[in-house]
C-alpha cells in the first residue's frame, strides 16, 4: 500500500517537473534570454503561397519573429483548411506558447479553437477572420478591414462614371470562396455600387486569388460576356492574370476595360503605373511586427485590443508612379 502511494507521489512530482520546465516549446530547444525570460514559441499556420501579398506576408512574419526573438514554427497549408486544422493540432500537441493563423475560410473553426482553449494556448487571428460566435476562442484579430477595401473600390468607380448615365457592365474576379477577404470585398463593393442601378455585375466567379486562375476565368468572361466595361478583381494577382487574357483577346487593359484591384504589391503597382490597371486599394501584408508585439503580450497574460485594424490607403496611376521606387513589397 505504502509502496503504491509513494509511486503515485513520485509520478505526480515527475509530472509537475515536466510541466514547469520550459515554456512549452515542444521539440525545439528554445534559448533563454539573459533576464531568465524563456523564449516565446509561436506556431503559425499560413494559408499558402497563392499571391504576391502572401509571399510578402510570410516574409514579414518570419523576419519579425527573428527580430523579436520569437521561435517560429511555420506551416504552409497550401490553401486547404484541413491542413490548417492539422497544423494547429500539432502546435497544441507540441505545447507552443501561442498560435497565430490566417484562416483560409471563415467557417468551421470552433472545434479546433476549443481544443487550443482547453490546452490554455492563446490564439491570434492574423489577416483573416473566422465567423465563430464565441469570440473568447481567440485573443485578438489583427488585419485589414476588407469591407472598407471593397467600399473604396466601389467609390472610385462611382466617381469615375459620375457624368455618365449609360449602363456599366462589371465582371468580378472573387478571391477564395468562403474566405473573409472574398466575402467582404464583394459585400463592400456591392453596397456602394448598389445605390445606382446603372452599375451591373454581369459575371462573377472565383479566381482563387491566383494569377493562373484569374487569367483562365477572365478568358471565359471575355468569351461569354460581350461589352465588359470594368473588371473588379479581389487582388492584384488575379488582375494581372486577367490583363494577359484581355491582351490575348486583342483589347487594351486600362482603356477598353477599366481595372480595379486590391493589395498594391509591386507587380500590381507597376501595372498601375503603366496604365494597365486604373485603381488599386491597398492591403498591407506587413503584419509581422504587430503580430509579434501582440504575441508577447498575450503570452504574458496582458490585455490586448480585441481588434487591431491595419492602416491603408489607395493608389491612382500617378500615385503609383510616385510610390513605386520606395515600395517594400
Ligand atoms: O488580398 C490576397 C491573398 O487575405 C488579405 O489573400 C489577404 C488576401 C490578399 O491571397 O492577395
Amino acid at each position: 500500500m505504502l509502496k503504491r502511494i509513494s509511486a503515485l507521489v513520485l509520478a505526480g512530482l515527475t509530472a509537475l517537473a515536466v510541466t514547469s520546465c520550459g515554456s512549452g516549446s515542444g521539440g525545439t530547444t528554445s534559448a533563454s534570454s539573459g533576464g531568465g525570460d524563456s523564449t516565446v514559441t509561436m506556431g503559425f499556420s499560413q494559408v499558402g503561397a497563392e499571391s504576391g501579398w502572401r509571399t510578402a506576408n510570410t516574409k514579414s512574419v518570419q523576419e519579425s519573429a527573428k527580430t523579436a526573438g520569437i521561435t517560429l514554427k511555420f506551416s504552409d497549408a497550401q490553401q486547404k483548411q484541413e491542413n490548417q486544422i492539422k497544423a494547429i493540432r500539432s502546435f497544441i500537441q507540441q505545447r507552443v506558447d501561442v498560435i497565430a493563423f490566417s484562416p483560409v475560410v471563415e467557417s468551421g473553426w470552433d472545434p479546433v479553437l476549443k481544443e487550443a482553449q482547453n490546452a490554455k494556448i492563446p490564439v491570434i487571428l492574423t489577416d483573416r477572420a473566422v465567423d465563430s460566435k464565441d469570440t473568447t476562442l481567440y485573443k485578438t484579430f489583427l488585419g485589414s478591414d476588407f469591407i472598407e477595401e471593397g467600399k473604396k473600390a466601389g467609390q472610385w468607380l462611382v466617381e469615375e462614371y459620375k457624368d455618365s448615365t449609360d449602363k456599366v457592365n462589371i465582371v468580378e474576379l472573387q478571391g477564395t470562396t468562403g474566405s473573409a477577404p472574398a466575402n467582404d470585398r464583394k459585400a463592400g463593393f456591392q453596397e456602394v455600387i448598389g445605390a445606382d442601378t446603372k452599375f451591373q455585375i454581369v459575371a462573377t466567379q472565383t479566381g482563387d486569388f491566383t494569377r493562373a486562375k484569374g487569367k483562365e476565368v477572365m478568358e471565359a468572361f471575355l468569351k461569354s460576356t460581350p461589352d465588359i466595361d470594368v473588371l473588379y478583381a479581389h487582388n492584384d494577382d488575379m488582375g494581372l492574370g486577367a490583363i494577359e487574357a484581355i491582351e490575348g483577346a486583342g483589347k487594351v487593359p486600362g482603356k477598353d476595360i477599366k481595372i480595379i484591384t486590391v493589395d498594391a504589391v509591386k507587380d500590381g503597382m507597376q501595372a498601375l503605373a503603366d496604365g494597365k490597371i486604373n485603381f488599386i486599394v491597398e492591403c498591407s501584408p506587413l503584419l509581422g511586427p504587430q503580430l509579434m508585439d501582440l504575441a508577447k503580450k498575450v503570452v504574458k497574460g496582458e490585455e490586448v485590443p480585441a481588434r487591431v485594424v491595419t492602416e491603408e490607403t489607395t493608389f491612382t496611376q500617378d500615385q503609383a508612379k510616385q510610390a513605386l521606387p520606395s515600395r517594400q513589397y
